[in-house]
Formats: structure tokens, sequence, C-alpha cells
């Protein structure tokens, strides 16, 4: 259990933009320049600077997109957080396993967190959106990569938009 005996993990409901961490996660797409949901909240409330940095790096070494399951770091413009950690969910597929590709989106963030110094990052239910994961299955995927990821953040929230998601990571994070 990789974090678990150094990582304060947090379960809670709220809007990912409003969380006073170091790191917030964004559930982004590949083009990195925006989209619905967390990804348009992030962006509507960072600000062009948080666009702006994505742009240049599309410009740069991201020229073909940010592949699923990888992660980068912007400012967080306007946001309260100092960074935001864009990450590309898999799309939920019923006849393909991509549950590597959807722990990697934890793992990859957690990493850049703790290559940035970051002392507490935040994440939404990646890919149970848009891209239609099944929440009790994500919840599951998303306990399993925190637990075995050699993180070394000291607080990890899992910000939960809704009460249906709030039960299914709870059910999976503090069974009780
Ligand atoms: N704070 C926390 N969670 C939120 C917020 C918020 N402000 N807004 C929505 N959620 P989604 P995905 C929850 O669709 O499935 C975008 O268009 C939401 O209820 O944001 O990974 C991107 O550009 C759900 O549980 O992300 C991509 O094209 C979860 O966040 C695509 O959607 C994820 O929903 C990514 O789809």
């Amino acid at each position: 259990m990789g974090t678990s005996n150094h990582t304060r993990l947090i379960v809670t409901k709220g809007d990912i933009t409003e969380q006073e961490v170091d790191a917030i996660v964004n559930a982004a797409n590949s083009s990195l320049l925006g989209g619905g949901g967390v990804d348009g909240a992030i962006h509507r409330k960072g600000g062009k600077a948080v666009l702006e940095e994505c742009r240049r790096l599309r410009a740069g070494h991201l020229g073909g997109g940010l592949p699923v399951g990888h992660a980068v770091a912007t400012t967080a413009g306007a946001l309260p957080a100092r960074w935001v950690i864009h990450t590309v969910g898999p799309v939920y597929s019923t006849t393909e396993d991509r549950g590597a590709r959807l722990a990697s989106c934890y793992t990859e963030s957690l990493r850049l967190a703790y290559d940035l110094g970051a002392s507490s990052v935040a994440f939404p239910a990646i890919s149970t959106g848009v891209y239609r994961w099944p929440l009790d299955d994500a919840a599951r995927i998303a306990a399993e990569a925190i637990h075995t990821a050699e993180a070394r953040v000291p607080e990890i929230r899992l910000v939960l938009f809704d009460d249906t998601a709030l039960a299914a990571f709870q059910r999976v994070f503090d069974p009780s």
C-alpha cells in the first residue's frame, strides 16, 4: 500500500474548481483545448492563462495531443490551486478492458504532482461523465491506483460532484 501510510485521503462532495489545494486534476481530452464537464469548468474559472499554456504545449512537444493515460501540468490561472494537471481518461468500452489506462491517469497525475512539489492534489471522477465509465468500477480502479502508487503526496482528495458519485467512491474508499 504505497500511499496509505503517508497520505491523507479525503473523499468529499464538491466542485473541483473551488478546491484549495496545490494541484487539481482535469479530466481533459487529448486536444487539451477544452470541452464540457470538469474541463469546461476549469477553463472557465482558470481563464485564458490555462488555455494559452495548453496551446503552447500543443505547439511544442504535444503536437499530436496528450495520449490517454498521460498527464501534463499547466498554471491554474485564476483558480485557487497553483497547477492544473491535465490527464486524458479513456472512453468506457464494453468490449475492451481499458482499466489500466484509467489507472494510469491517477498514477501519472500523482507522479507529476510529486515532481512539481505539490503537497495536496484533488481528483475528479475521471471518465465517469461524458466518457461513460460506470461509477462503481471507476471508483475501484481509482482506489487501487492510488493505493499502489508510490506517490508520496501528503494529501489526496477525491472530489465528487453529486451524491451518487460520492456514495460510489465512499463505498470503495471508506468502507464501514
Ligand atoms: N467538479 C467536480 N466534478 C465535476 C465537475 C466539477 N466542477 N463537473 C463535472 N464533474 P466529465 P470525462 C464530474 O464529463 O467523463 C469533457 O468534455 C462529473 O459529474 O467532466 O472524463 C472533456 O473535454 C463526472 O462524474 O469527464 C472530454 O472531452 C466527472 O466529473 C470529456 O469531457 C467526469 O465527467 C471527458 O469526459
